[in-house]
């Protein structure tokens, strides 16, 4: 057996010139790697000759090291004992922070989605919460998802004996307790170290389906592994230019059981979240920013991570996919009755009405209004009616509340998605944040179920709501914050002082 290797023998490789780094305990040659690493060379040279771990974990899939370096560049286990620890200074700002942790209040205070957000963005690092929370451009259309609700009101009913009411329904045929499902979010160790399994975990315990994401923090296999049997998971697909790679990532989903592929279609090019690259998740200084591959490192951890997305995928490209998968195939991201129709026509199971919770195309409008849109027009032109069994329809983005659901699944929605709240709920509170965000939808439901007279989800009809001003922006089209910051206030004639 060879010895192990020491901290003292790695802590001479700490150049550009010779790279090593460790990472859960084993130790990587990375020299020659340094100028490919999509998220530039000197986040790396930060922690040359060190244990890397730490800054590597939240942002890699588990193994993404060994995938992309040759067998040859790993060096084997370091003997731990001998590591020093990197010190992480803890800076006057994080004790603040770690004290706000401390002052969580219990979750029994914990009223609705909202407040998980409120306890987030005070407990979260910085970092994180910039990354979780930001959105494109003016983030017009982020809070655009959320105020698109509020132009549809209810129509209930009275008098049918709500004294039960059951919302359990079917997604592509797979049973779950509530028209709602955990949708994609990347890079869950940033707010937790259990990422994504917090999710998993929390999906099993309610009987909701989780959609297992192409950049999770925690290995898609570790996922699958932390579900119980008969647990239904989906897969969001994001197509990388090589072909082989995808094709490898959607016949493993498949033979792991997944149920559905949501193929990512609004991100050709990941948009511009200025929150997130205020941050710089690099420490690249301004002149190393544009890297020899092209990607500028300047734009967030999201921007570097993303760079093997195809720009190139076409409705050309759906025929391979059914040629290599069985799974239902959706396609997240739509935004027109046009490309809702094309892909009814291409056979496929349903669409994700989707901006991407507004971090895409600023000025895109909401899921919910496309929906209104989608469900007119292809019942004109097709004959479908909504909710569908072979066509069904999802929405995403904005959603806080069991109303908005409701008013979605009214509108002719199979489910909605929902993703920031659970993010902000185990980013505070881990597992039992999650548990308690599904608890208080699941109380929402009964209550507004009750409320509007429906007994199930089948009775929840267009007829009880009023979508008429959805696709009125003047209503309540969001304020530009940073205009408005910057704009000068005009002033009146004043008195001359005295
Ligand atoms: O919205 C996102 O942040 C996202 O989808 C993404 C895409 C690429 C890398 C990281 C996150």
């Amino acid at each position: 057996m060879t010895p192990l290797l020491t901290g003292q023998e790695v802590a001479k490789h700490n150049t550009r010139e010779s790279c090593w780094i460790i990472i859960h305990g084993d130790v990587y040659d990375v020299t020659e790697f340094l100028d490919d690493h999509p998220g530039g060379s000197k986040i790396i040279l930060k922690y040359a000759g060190k244990d890397a771990t730490a800054e590597y974990e939240p942002i890699h899939p588990p193994d993404a090291i060994t995938t992309n370096l040759p067998n040859e560049k790993h060096l084997g286990p370091v003997d731990q004992s001998t590591v020093r620890k990197v010190k992480v200074e803890v800076t006057g700002e994080e004790k603040a922070r770690l004290k706000r942790v401390e002052a969580r209040p219990p979750l029994s205070e914990i009223l609705n989605l909202h407040d998980f957000e409120a306890i987030a963005r005070q407990v979260m690092p910085e970092k994180a919460w910039a990354y979780y929370s930001s959105a494109a451009d003016d983030e017009i259309t982020n809070r655009e998802n959320h105020a698109a609700y509020h132009r549809i009101w209810f129509r209930p009913r009275v008098l049918r004996d709500v004294t039960t009411v059951d919302f359990s329904t079917y997604i592509l045929g797979h049973p779950t307790t509530m028209p709602i499902y955990i949708t994609a979010t990347a890079l869950g160790k940033l707010g937790h170290p259990d990422g994504e399994l917090n999710l998993t975990k929390a999906a099993a315990k309610h009987g909701v389906i989780q959609m297992i994401p192409t950049l999770a923090s925690c290995a898609f296999d570790e996922i699958v592994d932390a579900s119980r049997p008969g647990q239904v998971q989906f897969y969001q697909l994001y197509v990388n230019k090589d072909r082989n790679i995808t094709k490898r990532l959607v016949q493993h989903a498949e033979a792991r059981g997944i149920k559905g592929l949501f193929i990512t279609v609004d991100a050709p090019q990941l948009g511009r979240r200025e929150k997130d690259m205020r941050m710089k998740f690099t420490d690249d200084e301004p002149d190393a920013q544009k890297g020899d591959a092209g990607v500028d490192r300047s734009q967030g951890a999201a921007r570097a991570i993303s760079s093997f997305i195809d720009p190139g995928l076409s409705w050309k490209d759906l025929d391979w996919f059914k040629s290599i998968t069985k799974m239902p195939l959706i396609l997240k991201g739509v935004q027109c009755w046009e490309d809702a129709l094309e892909a009814y026509d291409r056979g496929l199971a349903g669409v994700v009405l989707s901006n991407h919770g507004g971090r895409q195309l600023d000025f895109a409008r909401s899921g919910i209004e496309v929906l209104v849109e989608v469900t007119r027009e292809l019942k004109a032109k097709r004959g479908l009616s909504f909710p569908n069994e072979q066509f069904q329809l999802f929405v995403d983005g904005g959603v806080r509340r069991a109303t908005d659901v409701i008013k979605a699944i009214a509108l002719g929605a199979t489910a909605v998605g929902i993703g920031r709240p659970f993010l902000y709920a185990f980013s505070s509170y881990g597992y039992e944040g999650v548990d308690h965000a599904l608890n208080i939808l699941h109380d929402e439901f009964t209550m507004n179920m009750r409320l509007i007279g429906a007994r199930n989800v089948k009775e929840i009809v267009p007829e009880m709501v009023d979508a008429s001003n959805i696709g009125c922006h003047i209503a309540s089209v969001p304020g530009d914050e940073l205009y408005n910051s910057n704009y000068v206030d005009m002033q009146n004639a004043r008195l001359r002082e005295t």
